[in-house]
């Protein structure tokens, strides 16, 4: 088993324990000082379960101890894949208790994903749910293992068929030790990077890097005890997770409620019974929202904040979001790897509409920088890069993705596009590669282009992304053929390969041949720049 690391440069460390933002805390000690400080507040709130700072730290206790009576050794790791249950934040702290690393998958995922995220992470457990929105997780538990011997355990919550039951876990444990504290610059947890050169990348983030950005973030956007934070996208984001989120709630004292769906139908009615007070949305989902706020009957006038992020939200839809939830929006433009920007709570509205925040530390470093690594005058536009006490300085196990993505004093290169104005904050004008964002959710296209290959008609496919108004980009899958395929084969194809519904191409355009470039590579510049010319004609292509 390859060791999970997350190591800074010896002087930097010491910057960073000397500046206080490293404080050798762990997560799950995290859990026990605020249950501690208040047993009695309620922390967890996700569908019948109510559960106290008490009950939260009990289960956390009672889970890690089930995890390594099981047969777990502290430093595996262990695949979750759940929706947003109470369970959820109790199976992640009790990992973080028993010294196991939780990787951290999304509900969408299906099992060529999991199979991936498993064999990278040298995985040996899997936890899920039975059913969630009509799907049986227990389908990719039975593929994965078959394919993954290593993987030798599932836990389930609800129904287990033929794995372990997540309830039997929690008695199994007593007497059981748990390993003395660990070290807070030990890796505490994965997260899975949006994916911009092919398969998404194993984030590794310590105790000490990731509770920091966690605080900062709490101090940042002024979160306080009486802090009711809404779950809305999925719990296991980082942003949901950290920014300041679930994490950032229960690090200050405050209550986390669960939405099982995003949807509005469900989520306003919890803000209501609940009296949330802040929830973190993705651009498209904002815009669902506002529409849905202009009719509903329940109550929102508890919500405070609106944090919209994960994708670029353009200055018409900023104007809605206040408005229309009643709530103060907060614009957060972040990555898994680290960084984190944020517009703040006193922002004059110039700034909260049409930037996309400023770093949240002072000790983040950023450059933008032009295409052969000169910096550029604010103002203009560049790479992004940053370095600093939450940003990764590597992936794991990716040496010549590393070599790519981080520079040799250890920035990390973004992929993104930004401009800096002369007060700090960021405006992103996009992305330098090909990765699509649709609405949030990152398509890295040659995964896609990947399965296609694989259908037995299919000569050769390019996925590229097209401007889309409501999702800011939608995948269009430039196809070419050896016999005759409908685009309804084409995307039939790529469900039935497991993959996530996202991934599915949005369009397929039928072409004899790909344009390509000076030396022969596929032109994704041609095929975009014929996607925005003109959608492209009847004759040639088939949409549904
Ligand atoms: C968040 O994290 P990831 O890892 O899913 O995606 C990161 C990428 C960024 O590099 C950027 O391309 C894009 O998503 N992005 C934005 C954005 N926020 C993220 N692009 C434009 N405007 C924004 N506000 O998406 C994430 C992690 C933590 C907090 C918030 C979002």
């Amino acid at each position: 088993m390859i060791p999970l690391r997350q190591e800074w440069p010896a002087a930097f460390a010491a910057r960073y324990r000397e500046a206080g933002y490293w404080r050798g805390e762990t997560l799950g000690a995290m859990l026990a000082r605020k249950a501690a400080e208040g047993p009695d507040r309620l922390a967890v709130v996700g569908g019948e379960t109510r559960w106290t700072y008490a009950d939260l730290d009990a289960e956390a206790d009672r889970l890690a101890r089930g995890f390594l009576a099981s047969g777990l050794v502290p430093g595996e790791r262990v695949i979750v894949h759940m929706p947003n249950l109470a369970s959820f934040v109790a199976v992640v702290f009790g990992l973080f208790r028993a010294g196991l690393v939780p990787v951290f998958a999304l509900p969408a995922h299906r099992s060529a994903e999991i199979g991936h995220f498993a064999a990278k992470a040298e995985a040996s457990a899997y936890v899920i749910a039975d059913r969630h929105e009509g799907f049986d997780y227990r389908t990719i538990a039975e593929s994965v293992t078959a394919a993954l011997p290593s993987l030798r355990r599932v836990f389930v919550e609800g129904e287990p068929g033929r794995f372990a039951a997540l309830a039997e876990l929690r008695g199994k444990g007593d007497g059981t030790p748990l390993p003395a504290g660990g070290s807070a610059s030990d890796v505490a947890l994965v997260q899975l990077s949006g994916g911009s050169t092919g398969f998404s990348k194993l984030i590794p983030r310590t105790h000490d890097d990731y509770l920091y950005s966690v605080r900062q973030s709490v101090e940042v956007c002024g979160l306080g005890p009486d802090c009711v934070y809404l779950v809305a996208l999925p719990a296991a984001h980082n942003f949901p997770m950290s920014s300041p989120g679930i994490l950032g709630a229960l690090y200050a004292g405050g209550t986390v409620v669960l939405s099982r769906s995003p949807s509005p139908d469900e989520a306003l009615p919890l803000i209501e019974r609940e009296r949330a007070t802040m929830v973190a949305l993705v651009p498209p989902l904002a815009l669902v929202w506002a529409e849905a706020a202009a009719r509903t009957r329940h109550d929102l006038s508890s919500l405070r904040t609106v944090q919209v992020g994960g994708a670029k939200l353009t200055m018409e839809a900023a104007r809605r979001i206040g408005p229309a939830l009643g709530a103060r929006l907060q614009q957060v433009f972040g990555m898994a790897e680290g960084l984190v920007n944020y517009t703040r709570p006193g922002d004059p509205e110039e700034i909260v509409l049409g930037t996309q925040g400023r770093p949240m530390s002072p000790a983040d470093e950023v450059l933008v920088v032009d295409d052969i690594g000169v910096p550029v005058a604010d103002g203009t536009p560049g790479h992004l890069l940053t370095r600093g006490p939450y940003t990764i300085r590597a992936y794991h196990n990716e040496p010549e993705a590393n070599r790519r993505a981080f520079t040799e004093d250890g920035f990390y290169r973004t992929g993104d596009i930004v401009t800096r104005r002369p007060d700090g904050y960021l405006v992103v004008a996009g992305r330098a590669t090909d990765v699509i964002n649709r609405g949030g959710e990152k398509i890295a296209p040659d995964e896609v282009e990947d399965h296609l290959r694989a259908h037995p008609a299919i000569h050769d496919a390019v996925i590229v992304g097209m401007p889309d108004a409501y999702l800011g980009e939608k995948s269009c899958a430039f196809v070419v053929t050896r016999e005759t395929l409908r685009a309804a084969d084409v995307k039939a194809w790529v469900r039935t390969r497991g993959l996530a519904g996202y991934k599915v191409p949005d369009s397929v355009v039928f072409l004899a041949a790909l344009p390509a470039t000076a030396v022969g590579k596929t032109s994704r510049r041609e095929l975009r720049k014929a996607l925005a010319a003109s959608l492209p004609a009847p004759a040639q292509s088939e949409r549904a």
